[in-house]
């Protein structure tokens, strides 16, 4: 069956408490809850994570190597900085679809420059919590064709 990795970096884990007018009111776990239900209308098997240490989420895209097809990837601020997760990506060859809840190209000018973007299968932003559903088929149907 396949087999997805939903993973999210610093900060998401306070979705819905704070800042609702950028991120809105929903929280992670209620994201979660989105995913594992389209992974169940779809027929696959999904698992979610999040940290928000850059080398946790790094060791998280190795491991999925073993045990998962693809990942649906918010890496939150390391997304505008990090080398190390752009390079995991490119090591473990699984195909990573970049996910942001904002729109980073409509912001501040340092959102706009992703690392993700350039090792990415595709990048979809700014269409809030809908997004990861819409990630998930693209993802799924990217495999499965
Ligand atoms: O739009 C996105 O999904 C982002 O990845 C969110 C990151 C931001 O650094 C990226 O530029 C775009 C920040 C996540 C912060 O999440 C919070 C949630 C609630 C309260 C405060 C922060």
């Amino acid at each position: 069956m396949t087999s997805l990795l939903v993973l999210n970096g610093p900060n998401l884990n306070l979705l819905g408490t704070r800042q609702p007018e950028i991120y809105g009111s929903v929280t992670l776990a209620e994201i979660e809850a989105l995913c594992a239900e389209t992974a169940a209308e779809l027929g696959v098997s999904i698992e979610c994570a999040q940290s928000n240490h850059e080398g946790a989420l790094v060791d998280a895209i190795h491991a999925a190597r073993a045990r998962h097809d693809g990942i649906v990837l918010n890496a939150g601020a390391y997304t505008h900085t990090s080398i190390a997760l752009m390079d995991a990506i490119s090591s473990v060859g699984l195909p990573v679809i970049e996910l942001h809840l904002s729109n980073i190209h409509a912001r501040e000018d340092f959102r706009a420059r992703s690392y993700i973007a350039r090792v990415a299968l595709a990048q979809i932003c700014g269409l809030g919590p809908a997004g990861y559903p819409l990630a998930i088929r693209a993802l799924v149907q990217h495999l499965e064709s």
